[in-house]
């Protein structure tokens, strides 16, 4: 049965506060900080095992090898001889953001009938640059059967993608033919922009998207200068429910009125700036939340602690649930580790809309497999990880066995290996 299932980024035992995104408020703030890996990882497993509960299908993605070791012999140098720099380059564990690790578009709006995904290229951070040849590693093992997926190579740099992080999909249900709205930045203001119109145009051509259902906005330049260095901070679309912040796009009424042509049944939740300000919108990940369809056909959002924390936000969401809007429940997690690097809860998923039948079931989450994985991040992941740490010979061999232990559980020892 077509249905969408989230695939979680599981926490690699490298996570760590280096800071190394630019116009990620959250990341530069926390610069220096002591992070707490294992931590890290169980918050992140809480939400999943949560998500099953609810009785939503739920997938894993593994943290990648770090140190990237591949990486630095290509750049020429060591994890041994590397700069300071370039080492927390390489021991980056952003690769736990899935909603950056690819676009996917769902069979039923590509012309060939299959789901295709593009890994993305995440050209604009080099401590992401390095991400995608594991992740492609991993979506051309979980997705290998070609009758039902077309798993695609990365857009050619320089058009930055940052995949599904800037891509959202509207449609009367999961299964039924969507609009796809690819949302990009232009360059200009204090902070980069990370996904380009080109890379977006080029993923629409490959997967066989109808150019009648394919929209591009742009990113309001307002919305990158106060932090939403993705448009997943500001905007969530589900079925047929957007819900946007009021500063989110460059010319709103624009995008407005050609989805509401495009998709009558639109439903468009906007939140006032009045209400909530781009600035609370932005520290406390409000629309960073999983905008999910329940069993029962309602919709929830699956918010972080902070939306809780902020006045504003929490006001707004109790008086839209006590009101008629579309969003019926919600519930909150403590995902705070992730969070201090800007990744809230929809960063840490990338979406499948497809059979579960037709995904490889070693990346697929039963609460079984969430308990075995718990088990090596307890026995295997850093409690915890300083600044200094990064140049430790014992951190980079122990998030190395940390790694390959979980393969090990997971029956994966095709991505047990030394590079990409
Ligand atoms: O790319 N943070 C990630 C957060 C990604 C969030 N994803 C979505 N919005 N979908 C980023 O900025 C911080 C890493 C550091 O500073 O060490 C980082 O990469």
């Amino acid at each position: 049965m077509i249905t969408e299932i989230n695939f979680d980024g599981i926490v690699g035992p490298s996570h760590n506060y280096a800071g190394l995104s630019l116009g990620n408020l959250a990341s530069a703030k926390n610069t220096g900080k002591i992070a707490r890996p294992r931590e890290a990882a169980l918050q992140g497993l809480a939400k999943m095992r949560a998500n099953l509960e609810r009785g939503l299908p739920q997938g894993l993605f593994l943290p990648q090898r770090r140190p990237d070791e591949g990486w630095l012999k290509q750049l020429g140098t060591t994890i041994e001889e590397a700069s300071p720099a370039l080492r927390a380059n390489a021991l980056s564990a952003s690769s736990m953001w899935a909603a950056n690790a690819g676009t996917v578009s769902p069979a039923s709006d590509c012309a060939d009938g299959r789901c295709h995904i593009t890994v993305a290229n995440l050209v604009t951070m080099p401590h992401r640059s390095h991400e995608w040849r594991e992740t492609l590693a991993q979506l051309l093992l979980a997705f290998s059967d070609e009758e039902a997926f077309a798993v695609h190579a990365p857009v050619p740099a320089p058009f930055g993608d940052e995949g599904a992080a800037n891509h959202m999909r509207l449609c009367a249900r999961h299964d039924a033919p969507g609009i796809e709205v690819f949302v990009y930045g232009e360059t200009g203001g204090p902070f980069p922009a990370r996904q380009h119109r080109e890379a977006s145009e080029a993923i629409a051509r490959r997967h066989g998207l109808d150019p009648a259902r394919t929209v591009f906005a742009l990113q309001s330049p307002e919305a990158i200068a106060a932090g939403a260095f993705h448009n997943d901070v500001v905007a969530v679309a589900n079925e047929r429910v957007l819900f946007t912040h009021e500063q989110a796009f460059a010319d709103k009424d624009a995008l407005y009125s050609e989805l509401r042509a495009k998709l009558p049944e639109i439903e468009i939740v906007e939140v006032p700036a009045h209400a909530v300000s781009l600035a609370d919108a932005i520290t406390s990940y409000l629309f960073n939340a999983q905008l999910v369809t329940l069993p029962s056909g309602e919709a929830a959002l699956v918010l972080p602690g902070e939306a809780r924390e902020t006045p504003s936000v929490w006001n707004w969401l109790e008086e839209h649930v006590a009101g008629n809007g579309p969003i019926r429940q919600l519930f909150v997690h403590d995902l705070r580790e992730s969070m201090a690097n800007g990744g809230g809860p929809a960063c840490l998923r990338l979406r499948v809309v497809a059979d579960p039948a037709d995904v490889d079931p070693r990346f697929l989450a039963s609460p079984e497999k969430l308990d075995a994985i718990a088990v090596v991040v307890e026995a295997h992941w850093p409690e915890t990880i300083a600044p200094e740490d990064l140049a430790s010979p014992e951190l980079w061999a122990q998030c190395i066995t940390a790694r390959a232990a979980l393969c090990a559980a997971l029956d994966l020892p095709e991505l047990d290996r030394d590079s990409f």
